[in-house]
């Protein structure tokens, strides 16, 4: 019997030993996943100033040490980039007041940034019918457009360029019919509007397309001084123009009674988490920011030698970051920044990091690390910050003015996640 209960622990422990070997076989090859192999590291300390001198209090933080991580962001990382365009304005171009059998109201929204047709920004509105007053609201980038996240057939088809991908019906990079409502599992409407929260996405290729365009298309060239080609080391990428673009989603909302931007939650996944935490981080009217495994450039710590390294995002995704980030390919220690200042940015307002178990790339423990290391500052400023000093175990959500969790399962964005946001949400941003 006792040796039975052995024979059975042992295989279980052999199982279980398999199972983590086979997650870290499923990513990219080359890279670390061994936690025991993760080598020391010193992180910069947010509440010192770059002469190293002490930031003693929460004036300190607001005026001068946030201008000044900020501003080492936008050199060394993001790029800089501008503010709205004089010639922005916005077009309603549809509007159905019995969406999902009369409990929303759904409306599309061209923001123009010029006096051309593009680029635009095309916005899908999803706003509860049953609410007093504005409703708070969700603001996300959706990576294959407005037509994925819900089945309606008369939500528009974007008709930019869009990365290849059968499965979401995008052949020779347009979008077809075949990927309507293709990623509703991402995107749940019907949740979040019984919840009482308005839902807004735009494609993020509106902002700027997802390849090394030499910045011609995109956002970017609406900028360019007289003779300029391309940004300088120090202006803007890709994942800054996707960041500008929630900025200017919200530069809507503040124009739309039915929407509170007093509480919008900003939101993205991946990619478009990185998007998302960089606008939240510049744009303080988010009243609510959210990095659902944003990884590497996104919550993860740069230092720390575990999935995604700086070199890699570099190498593999030339267009996102400043160039300037360049100077940081394996030589992370030379950061004067780590993601936990970026993090920092956001404080005293609402942050929820979230991680995948099995998404070993975006280095889940890497992303709790930044969030921890992030507290102090939430501290200084009179907030509770985070309430963890450990990584939770999977599905053990905590939730301060920092919230994190990490799920069980792989990269992407599912049901629990979003109903961890509202729960959060729901702390946050009723009843202000
Ligand atoms: C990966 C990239 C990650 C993450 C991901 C995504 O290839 O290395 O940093 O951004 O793409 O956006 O899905």
């Amino acid at each position: 019997m006792m040796e039975d209960t052995m024979t059975y622990q042992i295989a279980l422990i052999l199982t279980a030993g398999l199972f983590w070997v086979a997650v870290a076989a499923a990513q990219p090859a080359g890279f670390n996943y061994d936690e025991a192999e993760v080598p020391d590291y010193e992180l910069p300390d947010p509440l010192r100033f770059s002469d190293g001198s002490e930031v003693g209090s929460s004036d300190a933080w607001t005026n001068d040490r946030r201008p000044e991580l900020l501003a080492l962001f936008e050199s060394e990382v993001y790029g800089r980039a501008p503010a709205a365009p004089a010639a922005m304005r916005f077009e309603v171009t549809s509007s159905e007041p019995y969406a999902l059998g009369g409990a929303a109201t759904r409306k599309e929204v061209s923001i123009y940034f010029s006096e051309n047709d593009r680029p635009r920004m095309d916005l899908l509105i999803f706003v509860p019918n049953d609410r007093e007053g504005p409703a708070p609201a969700f603001l996300g980038l959706s990576f294959y457009g407005n037509h994925t996240v819900y089945s309606d057939e008369d939500i528009s088809i974007s008709d930019q360029w869009m990365m290849d991908n059968e499965s979401m019906g995008v052949s020779d990079h347009r979008a077809t019919e075949a990927g309507r409502g293709k990623r509703v599992h991402r995107w749940p409407v019907s949740a979040i509007i019984d919840r009482g929260y308005a839902l807004v996405t735009a494609y993020y290729g509106d902002l700027d397309p997802d390849y090394d365009d030499g910045f011609r298309n995109g956002v970017q060239p609406l900028f360019y001084a007289a003779g300029q080609t391309s940004p300088e080391a120090d202006e803007w990428g890709a994942i800054a123009a996707w960041a500008w673009g929630l900025s200017r989603g919200l530069d809507y909302l503040e124009t739309d009674s039915d929407v509170d931007a007093a509480r919008v939650a900003v939101i993205g996944h991946s990619r478009l988490g990185k998007a998302s935490l960089w606008a939240g981080a510049r744009d303080e009217r988010f009243g609510l920011v959210i990095s659902n495994a944003s990884g590497c450039g996104g919550a993860a710590l740069s230092r720390r030698r575990f999935g995604e390294t700086v070199g890699r995002i570099n190498t593999a995704f030339p267009h996102w970051f400043a160039d300037n980030f360049n100077n940081y390919s394996d030589n992370e220690a030379e950061l004067p920044v780590d993601q936990h200042m970026l993090l920092s940015l956001v404080a005293p307002r609402p942050l929820y990091v979230a991680s995948a178990a099995e998404d070993l790339w975006a280095d889940p423990r890497g992303e709790f690390l930044s969030a921890l290391n992030a507290d102090p500052v939430y501290r200084l400023l009179g907030t509770d910050g985070l309430p963890a000093t450990e990584m939770p175990d999977v599905l053990r959500p905590v939730m301060g003015r920092i919230g994190y969790h990490v799920r069980t399962g792989e990269h992407d964005l599912t049901l629990y996640d979003w109903q961890r946001y509202l729960d959060f949400a729901d702390l946050h941003l009723q009843d202000p």
